[in-house]
């Protein structure tokens, strides 16, 4: 395979004699596998956020475990957030290529060309977007759902041709091409250490990165997590998406003439928050995860949905209907499928971690339901109709 030397030659002369040893198929190679792995796990955890929150016919999510959701969507930005770092350093292994000669060529370079500039795009937008998502800038927030989901099977795509184009090289790279480097100028002893020095240095800045945004799952990661700005803050000790402020609701929230609409099929009953709080009440542990990452668990007390719909009629089965008082907002209506609603622990929750909802948690009273991203848990709940 081609080695240094031959790799060298292929560069106008000004570049190729500027080029470390480390910027090698050795290292491009190994960087490239692990560039791979992670982002295949981030592909497919991405995917089943998407289709939780925009189901095709054929998905079906279970309600439990409870915390296979808190799982998928950690690992999901935790393996997006190491995938930077990685392919950073995998550019940088790979630059002076782009100055080598033919800087055109035929159509198959042309191809090889656009699809690598494809790839490299789609992969640092989607990365760009990811991060400034997780760190909550949100001008975008509808666009980024769309955009990040449509670009994810673009990147993931050019990634997958060029891994099978690139094969080849990715074999003989890894196969004791160590050695390899001998044609070029120094000892291929010092040739091996800066290679290993540059891999070693993409595994520990992966890592950091990593720990950078665990903490937000890993309760016991949370001090190290610079990058988790929801950690551990807010009141009652979960955090807060979006106040009841910046929702616009803290004066219907707090009003005393407060009603919740409940309607099933053939029935329809408004409840007062004391009146819920009359009902029979159940408390369960479930966590709040969010699409960013982070997740809590946290203690909710309140009324089971299907006591609830009870109460008001015969609920048939099907999808249950939530409304929030916020008028405005991307997240102020969710439906939970069915599995959902019967579950045990599906409550319209009215207290959390032992005192009555903050308005920022969504008093009078909020949805709480096991495995889900915390945007579908409406907060602030003004009707809740059974549409089967
Ligand atoms: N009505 C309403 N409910 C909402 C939201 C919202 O913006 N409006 N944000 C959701 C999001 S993105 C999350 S992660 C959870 C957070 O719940 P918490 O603020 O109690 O932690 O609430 C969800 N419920
Ligand atoms: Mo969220």
């Amino acid at each position: 395979m081609s080695t240094d030397h031959d790799r060298r030659l292929l560069l106008p002369a000004a570049v190729g004699s500027r080029i470390s040893p480390a910027r090698s198929p050795f290292v491009a190679a190994r960087i490239g596998v692990a560039i791979a792995v992670t982002v295949t796990i981030c592909f497919v955890t991405g995917l089943i956020s998407h289709w939780i929150q925009h189901p095709p016919d054929w998905f079906r999510w279970p309600a439990h475990p409870i915390w296979l959701y808190r799982v998928t969507q950690g690992t999901h930005v935790i393996s997006g957030v190491i995938t930077i770092p990685l392919v950073l350093v995998k550019l940088w292994s790979v630059y002076p290529r782009l100055f080598a000669r033919p800087a055109i060529g035929g159509p198959v370079r042309l191809a090889e060309r656009g699809s690598i500039a494809v790839l490299v795009a789609a992969m640092l937008f989607q990365l760009a977007t990811g991060l400034f998502n997780i760190a909550q800038f949100y001008a975008w927030r509808f666009f980024f759902t769309t955009t990040h989901y449509a670009m994810a099977y673009v990147a993931f795509g050019a990634l997958a041709i060029h891994l099978a184009v690139k094969l080849p090289t990715v074999r003989a790279a890894l196969g004791g091409a160590a050695v390899s480097g001998s044609g070029s100028e120094g000892r291929p002893g010092e040739q091996t250490v800066s290679r290993r020095t540059v891999l070693g240095a993409a595994a520990v800045s992966a890592g950091l990165a990593g720990l950078s945004v665990a903490g937000q799952s890993v309760p016991w990661l949370r001090r190290l997590s610079v990058l988790a700005p929801r950690s551990g803050m807010g009141p009652l000790g979960v955090p807060v998406n979006r106040t009841a402020t910046q929702a616009s609701v803290t004066e219907r929230a707090l009003d005393p003439g407060y009603r919740l609409a409940v309607s099933v099929a053939r029935g329809c009953r408004t409840f007062s928050r004391t009146e819920l709080a009359r009902l029979p009440q159940t408390t369960v542990d479930l966590p709040i995860s969010c699409v960013e990452g982070w997740s809590v668990s946290a203690r909710w007390t309140g009324v089971r949905l299907r006591d609830l719909l009870a109460a008001v009629g015969d609920y048939r089965g099907g999808p249950v209907g939530f409304r929030s008082l916020e008028s405005v907002g991307l997240y102020n209506s969710s439906t939970l499928p069915h599995n959902f609603a019967i579950d045990d622990a599906t409550l319209v929750a009215l207290r959390l971690n032992g005192s009555d909802l903050d308005v920022d948690h969504g008093y009078p009273c909020r949805l709480i339901a096991p495995n889900r991203p915390g945007v579908l848990q409406t907060k602030w709940l003004s009707a809740i109709e059974a549409l089967g």
